[in-house]
This record gives structure tokens, sequence and C-alpha cells, in this order.
């Protein structure tokens, strides 16, 4: 399987996160990706190849232009009105308050944020921006007929809404590249996130939608982040009402329940007529991930990965959480290539 991956990625590289009450080194930090391409080529899982640039538009189809423009121009805002740190939120248009964003870019900071721990740096959006690029990319090998396609994206993308930040999330790069594979043709395609946490950007997106479905597994959000959408009973609206599925899972969860959900997703995804699978691809279910509950064990990724393989369809994997453990680079692979059989 082909792997596309950015070098641009280390560009982000933020060294503030609030965690505990605590400003620490960042979970999702360069040496992620690295781990991961370490492992693609250890493993000789296939080639690694550079993303094409395919421009804004593909971006500005699924995100707000006023978002994306934030996002562009945060960093030197933040520096030209003298702050010191890292660019991090501090207020939010919470209940029964005024959602216009405001001038300030303190206010603004809060109207484009779902989430304080995603401090902004140098080089952020830069990254963010090579991260869409490499999904895009991918999403044109599946449709020049690859069987899968594995997208090394970093930032990771599934947290990010319309126009939202938040979840160590800029840019959404696996609803970008639904988008552009419907844009490519396909009529059908549906979005399965494996993530330890809701994929809460992917679901808001393509809510009111029929075009794509989305199906999350991840941590009860009443346990874990982003604790604020996620629940079972989220299943789409108005056009979109029956192709949005969640599975909240508790604490502790081990593979063999964790299996069974992911079996009943695959089983939507078919009858749903999928012409094209974008596996969100988080291994934060990993046992011994720092931030997360789930139980699953390296040997358990091929084992999903052989399950997805057996749908059958053009399979885009691409790239989301998981912390710092070398690990992650072994459990992405594992998935890979038992995708690959
Ligand atoms: C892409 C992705 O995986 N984003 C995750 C963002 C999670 N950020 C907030 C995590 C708060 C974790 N609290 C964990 C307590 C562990 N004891
Ligand atoms: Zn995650």
């Amino acid at each position: 399987m082909e792997t596309i991956y950015s070098e641009k990625h280390k560009l982000r590289d933020a060294q503030t996160e609030l965690y505990g009450g605590q400003l620490v080194y960042p979970h999702e930090r360069p040496s992620r990706a690295e781990y991961v391409l370490n492992r693609v080529k250890d493993s000789e899982l296939g080639a690694v190849t550079s993303p094409e640039d395919f421009g804004m538009d593909p971006i500005l189809a699924v995100h707000q232009p006023d978002f994306v423009s934030f996002l562009q121009t945060v960093w030197d805002e933040w520096k030209a009105a003298g702050m010191k740190g890292e660019a991090i939120p501090t207020t939010w248009p919470a209940r029964r308050m005024v959602q216009k964003c405001p001038n300030f870019i303190d206010g603004k900071l809060g109207y484009y944020s779902l989430a304080c721990e995603t401090s902004i740096s140098e080089g952020t959006w830069e990254a963010a921006y090579a991260s869409a690029q490499v999904a895009l990319t991918g999403a044109k090998r599946l449709n020049d007929g690859a069987k899968g396609v594995f997208s090394l994206c970093r930032p990771p993308g599934h947290h990010a809404t319309t126009d939202l930040y938040g979840g160590f999330c800029f840019l959404n790069n696996a609803g970008i590249a639904a988008q552009e594979t419907l844009n490519n043709g396909a009529k059908r395609v549906a979005i399965v996130d494996v993530d330890f946490h809701h994929g809460n950007g992917s679901q808001d997106m393509f809510y009111q939608r029929d075009d794509v479905l989305f199906i999350s597994l991840h941590g009860d959000p009443m346990e874990a982040f982003p604790h604020f959408l996620g629940h079972a009973d989220e299943k789409g609206e108005g056009a979109g009402e029956g192709f949005n599925f969640n599975y909240p899972l508790q604490p502790g969860t081990p593979f063999s329940a964790w299996r069974e959900a992911l079996a009943d997703a695959l089983n939507k995804v078919k009858e749903f007529g999928a012409e094209a699978l974008i596996i969100s691809l988080g291994v934060d279910t990993f046992e011994n991930d720092p931030i997360s509950f789930f139980k699953l064990a390296s040997d358990d990724f091929i084992t999903y990965g052989e399950d997805i393989a057996k749908l059958g369809l053009p399979t885009h994997f691409v790239m989301e959480g998981g912390y710092d453990v070398d690990e992650i680079g072994i459990n992405t692979v594992n998935v890979l290539q038992g995708f690959e059989g």
C-alpha cells in the first residue's frame, strides 16, 4: 500500500497543551508521525510519496471561508497583539451568549474553537494545509484505482468542524477527502471513524447529508473528550436522517466488544452501498495509550484491518490520533497490513 506523507507536518510543533491543569508538551507532537513513518519503511509496506498541491478549493468545499482565513492569520494577529506565549482561547460564546465573531484576537480564538488544549503556534496553518493536501492526494489515488491508500496526515482532523478547531485538529482531512471523492464521481462515501475519540467534526459536517455515511466507535462522551457530541441517539437530520451512527463505549472496553461494534458498523456501510470507504484511523484505542481507555492489544489491529478488507471496498486510511508510544507505528501499520492480507 502506498503512503502519502509530507515533511511539513514538522511545522506543527506547539510547545504547550493545557492538560490536568498544567501546560505540558503536547501529546500531538511531531515524533508521532516519525514513529509511523519509520514503521511504514521498516515493514516495507510500500512506496512513500509526497502530496500534490490541490490548492484551497477542496478545503473551502467543506470549511467556512471566515474560519479558514482565521487559521491563516491567527498566529500573526496573536503576535501583533503582543502576546508572549502560544495562542490559547480563554472565553467562548457559551449558553445564551451572542454568536458573533469579535474583532480582538482573544474573542476570535474562542469563537473558532471547541477546546483550549490545542495551542496555536507558528507554522500551524502551513502544517494543517499540508496535512489536508496529503488526504487529497490519497483521494486521488483511490480515484485512480488503488484498492487501499494510507494518508499519513498530521495534524489530525476529525474534531475540526466547518468552522471550529480543537482536539488537536484544524482542518478535517477525512471530511475534505470524502467531499473530494464525491467530486471525483462517487455517489456514496462512508467514513468509519475508529479513533478512540468521537469524530464530532466529521459528524457535524455531513449530519444533514445522505451522500456521506458517518459512523464512529469511541469512548462514551459522558466519560471522554469531546464530551458534547457522540451519543447513540444522534442519527442524522433532514436528508441525513439515518446516515449517522455512533457507538459510544465504556471505559475498559476490550477488543471483543469493540470488534462487535465494528462488525455492526461495517454492515451498515454495506447496506448503504458505499462506493468508497474512508477510515479515520486513530490508534489511541491501544491499551497503553496515555489519554484513552480502551484495551486493544497490538495484534488486534491486524484483526480489524482484516475485518475492514472483507468489505471489498476501495479504502482510504486517514491518520488521526494515537499518542506518544513507539507502538503507534506498529499498531497503525498492523491495520494496514491486516487490510492487505
Ligand atoms: C485527534 C485526537 O485524538 N484528539 C484528541 C484530543 C483530546 N484532547 C483532550 C484530552 C483530555 C484528556 N483527558 C484525559 C484524562 C486521562 N486520565
Ligand atoms: Zn483520538
